[in-house]
């Protein structure tokens, strides 16, 4: 198979609903916002290529829905992955709470060694903030995940958070010799394939075209 990277690296961002998933990866792939919430439909994605030490590797982002009516749909793209993006609404108790949930997913569904961000969302939104700074850097510190508070409206550590991230999580999976990270063929289910495509473009709000058709090649 004629490969135009070295490696290829998988994330999931997972949390609650409207806690600006599909915003965060929004801001960073296409540096839009909008005000407006079209909560997403399933799953989504967008597809990144990075070069790091001298290698090239194509980051995989998956966005997941946080409603619960497809958790079966969601559960299911936590295989194979290589970092998990959870995420909170700093404005938002439950959705700190919830953590606990999404780290009880990821253990049931992810790969055990499976790298976690966490990350405190609108950050913009000083005067509503429930969930202080230091209350989340504390909760990751102790889990050992890294940890960043984003905002995708003012554009505030959103390609800080993705670029950390996908370096941590590209270094451990070269370093640990993930299953997934170099045969893609033994690996079809894992990736996006035109099925997918198709599912992926009902999310209207996702703009994700242009990139569903990059992944044609994967
Ligand atoms: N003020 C502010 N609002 C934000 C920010 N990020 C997202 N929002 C708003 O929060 C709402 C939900 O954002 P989404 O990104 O659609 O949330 P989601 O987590 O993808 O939601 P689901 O797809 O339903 O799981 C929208 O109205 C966004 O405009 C932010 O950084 N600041
Ligand atoms: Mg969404």
């Amino acid at each position: 198979m004629n490969q135009d990277y070295d490696y290829r690296i998988k994330i999931l961002l997972i949390g609650d609903p409207a806690v600006g998933k599909s915003c965060l990866i929004l801001r960073y792939f296409d540096d839009t916002f909008t005000e407006s919430y079209i909560s997403t439909i399933g799953v989504d994605f967008k597809i990144k290529t990075i070069e790091m030490n001298e290698k090239i590797y194509k980051v995989l982002v998956w966005d997941t829905s946080g409603s619960e009516r497809f958790r079966t749909i969601t559960s299911s793209y936590y295989r194979g992955t290589n970092g998990i993006m959870i995420l909170y609404d700093v404005t938002d108790q439950e959705s700190f709470d919830n953590i606990k949930f999404w780290i009880k997913e990821t253990q049931k569904y992810a790969p055990d060694n499976v790298n976690i961000m966490l990350i405190g969302t609108k950050s913009d939104l000083i005067s509503q903030k429930v969930i202080d700074t230091e209350t989340g850097e504390k909760f990751a510190e102790q889990l050992g995940y890294s940890f960043f508070e984003t905002s995708s409206k003012e554009n505030i550590n959103v390609s800080e958070a993705f670029d950390t991230f996908f370096k941590q999580v590209g270094t451990r999976a070269v370093q640990t010799n993930a299953p997934n990270i170099k045969n893609p063929d033994k690996y079809p289910n894992e990736y996006p394939n035109q099925n997918q495509n198709q599912n992926s473009n009902q999310n209207q709000n996702q703009n994700s075209n242009q990139n569903s058709n990059k992944c044609l090649c994967f």
